[in-house]
């Protein structure tokens, strides 16, 4: 019971299972491990696939043959362990080069750079099999509003994610990309703060039909945001290609916590929107263990994403089967239909909305019963019924 299931289709990044506990106050806790080791270790505790940025398996100074070695070692690992590469990304944000911008840095060097670097990962992405390119653009805002002009940032931006869908259809690959908007940190002010804007801005693209996006839960949340209300958005216009699943407390730093871990209730409707919506694309766990945590802990925290989705995902089903849930539904969403008229202008329609005796307070006097739906809401999710 609970058991991941490749169908499942829960990823880890490299990053996230790798991540050593650094944090902006303290040093390392842990010895990092090789992108061998760490595939073994998500193999091992169930996961269907690994998604790393270029320099999580390829370091940036690494030679060709470095690069030849690193990549054919890793192949031989996904082969062994059965792990799929879903997803890639690329590091546009660690290297000090990229400290004021990368697609929208004032240098054109540097955004070329940013292209070229981009292209290369995509390569490497291609190579062991991502469909998903992931980009986050961390260091894309400013501190200093009177640095950068924030209608040119959105025309570079534009430039250079045009530049990267002619590429990809020059090139024949099957592969689309997921935008991930974040609000703040590193920058004081990213640009394309939220999922809701960066689906607005996708539709200003060259190539709309190759972009999406990539909602992280905490990101949302860190804007104040319902994560829910963002994925449902996206969802709805076939525009999820991938989700970063983790938790985060309100007006916190990017803690990128173990799924489920802070906002249980927000976590289940999450889940239950993928899973009533059969969502498709990989379950991506965009989050790390504890710093307090060794090798085993570690562990314990990326079975412990997968174990609490997949008990969510119990709970959906028992919310859905509840009857008395289910009879409050309906009388929620029963009413009056208007004689005449239908959710779509035409003038008989028309007709009818303007002949029609509405009555204010028959309409307002229907009972809505949310308290007792949210009620019986939170008794599945602790565990009474
Ligand atoms: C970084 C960030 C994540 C992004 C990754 C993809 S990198 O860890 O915090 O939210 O998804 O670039
Ligand atoms: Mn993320
Ligand atoms: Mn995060
Ligand atoms: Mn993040």
């Amino acid at each position: 019971r609970f058991q991941p299931k490749p169908e499942d289709r829960f990823t880890f990044g490299l990053w996230t299972v790798g991540n050593p506990g650094r944090d902006p106050f303290g040093e390392p806790v842990r010895t990092p491990w090789s992108p061998v080791e760490i595939a073994n270790v998500l193999a091992e505790v169930g996961a269907y696939g690994v998604n790393f940025h270029d320099n999580d398996l390829v370091p940036i100074d690494a030679s060709f043959e470095e690069k030849r070695k690193i990549v054919s070692d890793f192949r031989r690992a996904l082969e062994e362990t059965g792990l799929k590469v879903p997803m890639a990304t690329v590091d546009l944000f660690r290297n000090p080069v990229f400290k004021d911008g990368a697609f929208t840095s004032n240098d054109p060097e540097v955004r070329a750079y940013a292209i070229r670097k981009t292209i290369e990962a995509i390569e490497l992405g291609v190579e062991l099999g991502a469909e998903i390119f992931v980009l986050w653009g961390g260091r894309e805002g400013t501190e200093v509003d009177a640095s950068k002009d924030p209608v040119t940032a959105l025309k570079r931006h534009r430039e250079a994610i045009n530049y990267l869908c002619d590429y990809v259809l020059d090139r024949g690959y099957r592969l689309k990309f997921a935008l991930e908007a974040k609000p703040n940190e590193p920058r004081s002010d990213l640009y394309l703060p939220t999922t809701g804007a960066m689906l607005g801005y996708i539709d200003t693209l060259d190539h709309p039909e190759m972009v999406g996006v990539n909602p992280e839960v905490a990101h949302e949340r860190m804007a104040g945001l319902n994560v829910y209300h963002a994925v449902a958005q996206a969802l709805e216009r076939g525009k999820l290609l991938h989700i970063d699943l983790n938790d985060q407390q309100i007006g916190r730093f990017d803690q990128d916590l173990r799924f489920g871990s802070a906002d249980i209730k927000g976590a289940f409707f999450l889940v239950k929107l993928l899973e009533d919506y059969q969502y498709q694309g990989p379950r991506h766990f965009d989050a790390h263990a504890y710093r307090t945590e060794d090798l085993e802990g570690v562990k314990d925290f990326a079975k412990g994403c997968m174990r609490t989705y997949l008990i969510l995902k119990e709970k959906v089903k028992r919310f859905n089967e509840d009857r008395e849930i289910q009879d409050l539904l309906k009388k929620i969403n029963a009413g009056r239909e208007v004689a005449g008229f239908e959710f779509r202008y035409s003038p008989e329609a028309h007709r009818s909305l303007m002949d029609y005796e509405f009555s204010r307070e028959k309409m307002a006097e229907k009972s809505m019963y949310y308290e007792r739906l949210d009620q019986l809401t939170m008794e599945i999710l602790l565990g009474v019924r």
